[in-house]
């Protein structure tokens, strides 16, 4: 008989919502304060990284800069987030992406367990603005993790805190650097985006309103019994 999947770990930022524009804005807001300039291709390479790893491509970007102390960076990066706290005010469940209240409930009625693995210490906040705690066994957020993504713990953490097996978790991801870190977990992946970026996922779709959960069970089967 084919193998049910056991666990789905769902990135927070690019699959649930979508809060890098107020990531940008308030990088952005920050960088001009250090004479540094990003626009939004930029960002894009910012997208799943922490907030440290975050910071430090915005000073090397502005590299003429002068060496900054970690007491000052973490001075930078806490004022990041409060006008990142700022923006996020405005979040509410109109945020969800598409198809993803829908996901979740299937997932729900499958029996199949939900955890959510994201790189963002605002995770618990977000998913609470957005009406979706209630759906998630497990949260992982940055502060249960030492090594971020692409690194696979974000989302073995979440099959060790809830004792499934690598092999029995989906992960879904919207960033290379997280199909990576599902991929380095020996865990099915799923990638949300352009083929370009996410060449390397096991199932990819466009956007997340093609997130089926029926189709997501048959691909993960098909890859189970590969493995
Ligand atoms: P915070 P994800 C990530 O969320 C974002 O994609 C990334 O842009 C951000 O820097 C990171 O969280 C840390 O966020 O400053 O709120 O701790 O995609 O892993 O859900
Ligand atoms: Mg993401």
């Amino acid at each position: 008989m084919a193998k049910s999947p056991e666990l789905v770990i769902y990135d927070l930022d690019g699959v649930i919502t979508d809060t890098a524009e107020f990531h940008y804005l308030a990088w952005k807001n920050l960088a001009e304060q250090l004479g540094i300039l990003i626009d939004r291709n930029f960002n894009e390479q910012l997208k799943g990284i922490s907030r440290m790893d975050s910071l430090d491509r915005i000073l090397e970007l502005g590299s003429s800069a002068k060496p900054f102390s970690y007491e000052e960076k973490v001075e930078l990066a806490t004022r990041k987030n409060s006008y990142y706290l700022e923006l996020i005010e405005a979040i509410t469940p109109d945020h969800i992406l598409p198809g993803i209240k829908n996901l979740l409930q299937e997932n729900r009625e499958a029996n199949i367990k939900i955890a959510l693995g994201s790189a963002s210490k605002n995770a618990p906040l977000i998913l609470e603005k957005l009406g979706l705690s209630h759906y998630f066994d497990y949260v992982v957020d940055a502060d249960k993790v030492k090594k971020g993504k692409p690194d696979p713990e974000t989302f073995t953490a979440a099959a060790d805190a809830l004792g499934v097996s690598y092999s029995n978790c989906i992960g879904i991801e919207d960033a290379a650097a997280g199909v990576e870190a599902v991929n380095q977990a020996n865990m099915f992946s799923v990638g949300v985006g352009d083929r370009a970026h996410l060449a390397h996922a096991h199932y990819l779709v466009n956007e997340t309103s093609e997130l089926d959960f029926q189709k997501i069970t048959q691909q993960f089967q098909k890859w189970r019994q590969t493995y």
